[in-house]
């Protein structure tokens, strides 16, 4: 898809992102924002996805690790035909779409999440169970940067770089904030880039707001796991939400929402 296509539906994915949230009374939106159109891109340009067959099993497997996100996931599933948009507005209600993904929950939905830090093992499990199956499909797991604070995101570094899961593409935000601050005061993680390098990953750094740096989402080096930094803006496309950490976890007001919606049109 060309970017002015891009750019309308990654604009849609942040209206409904932020309606759903103020809707739910509680959410994330500083991590949907930013994430927005790395998912949109990832969804209409990367990912091979059947929205009518699910779970077919040709499908490249995309894992949400900051499960925290999903309201950009689910609008973006929601966009690409996954389930009718109306069940967008039920996030965190009794009976409807969950504060964070729980897998057979919802077409499209590979893992549950929630828990940080779970994702990039249970991605390595996906990628060596294709490898020894002979299967095609390659595994996309997104990251945050949050964490990386986590011991068993190491963990799953050094496996999948010791069984060449070259099958395996991590995608990190890098939005430099976490719950109660930015990411270099809470735990410092550069050099971040060279980390990875020296547990034998290959590493691309973009910028994630940047549809023609996200080509180089799709390059693979044989023997070796992929990791994308994604250098995104937290909160981006609502001027009181960007670069705040404290937008991670609050939902916008009436007022915050009406101002939030009312700049997101006219981009
Ligand atoms: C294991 C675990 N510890 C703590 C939390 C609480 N928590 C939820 S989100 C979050 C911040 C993580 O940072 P990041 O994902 O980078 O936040 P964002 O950039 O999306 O604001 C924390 C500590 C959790 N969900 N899981
Ligand atoms: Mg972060």
């Amino acid at each position: 898809m060309k970017n002015d296509y891009l750019k309308e539906k990654a604009r849609k994915v942040r209206i409904e992102a932020i309606d759903m949230i103020y809707t739910a009374g509680s959410g994330h939106p500083g991590g949907s924002l930013g994430v927005a159109d790395l998912l949109t891109y990832l969804y209409y340009n990367v990912l091979k996805t059947n929205a009518s067959k699910p779970s077919w099993n040709g499908r490249d497997r995309f894992i949400l690790s900051n499960g925290h996100v999903c309201p950009a996931l689910y609008a973006v599933l929601a966009e690409k035909g996954f389930f009718k948009k109306d069940r967008l507005k039920t996030l965190r209600k009794m009976n409807g779409l969950q504060g964070h993904p729980e897998r057979g929950s919802l077409p499209g939905i590979e893992t549950s999440a929630g828990p940080l830090g779970l994702g990039l093992g249970i991605s390595c499990g996906m990628a060596l169970k294709a490898k020894m199956d002979g299967e095609k499909h390659h595994i996309y797991c997104m990251m945050s940067d949050g964490e990386q604070d986590e011991g068993v995101t190491w963990e799953a570094a050094m496996f999948a770089a010791k069984n060449k899961l070259d099958n395996l593409t991590a995608i990190i935000d890098r939005n430099k904030i976490q719950l109660s601050g930015p990411t270099e005061k809470i735990m410092p993680l550069e050099n971040l880039k060279e980390k990875y390098e020296a547990f034998n990953w290959n590493v691309i750094e973009i910028k994630g707001h940047d549809f023609n740096e996200m080509k180089k989402i799709k390059t693979r080096k044989k023997g070796k796991p992929t990791l994308i930094i994604a250098n995104t803006i937290p909160g981006k496309g609502v001027s009181f939400m960007e670069g705040k950490f404290e937008w991670h976890g609050k939902a916008p007001n009436k007022s915050e929402r009406d101002q939030a919606i009312k700049e997101l049109n006219k981009q």
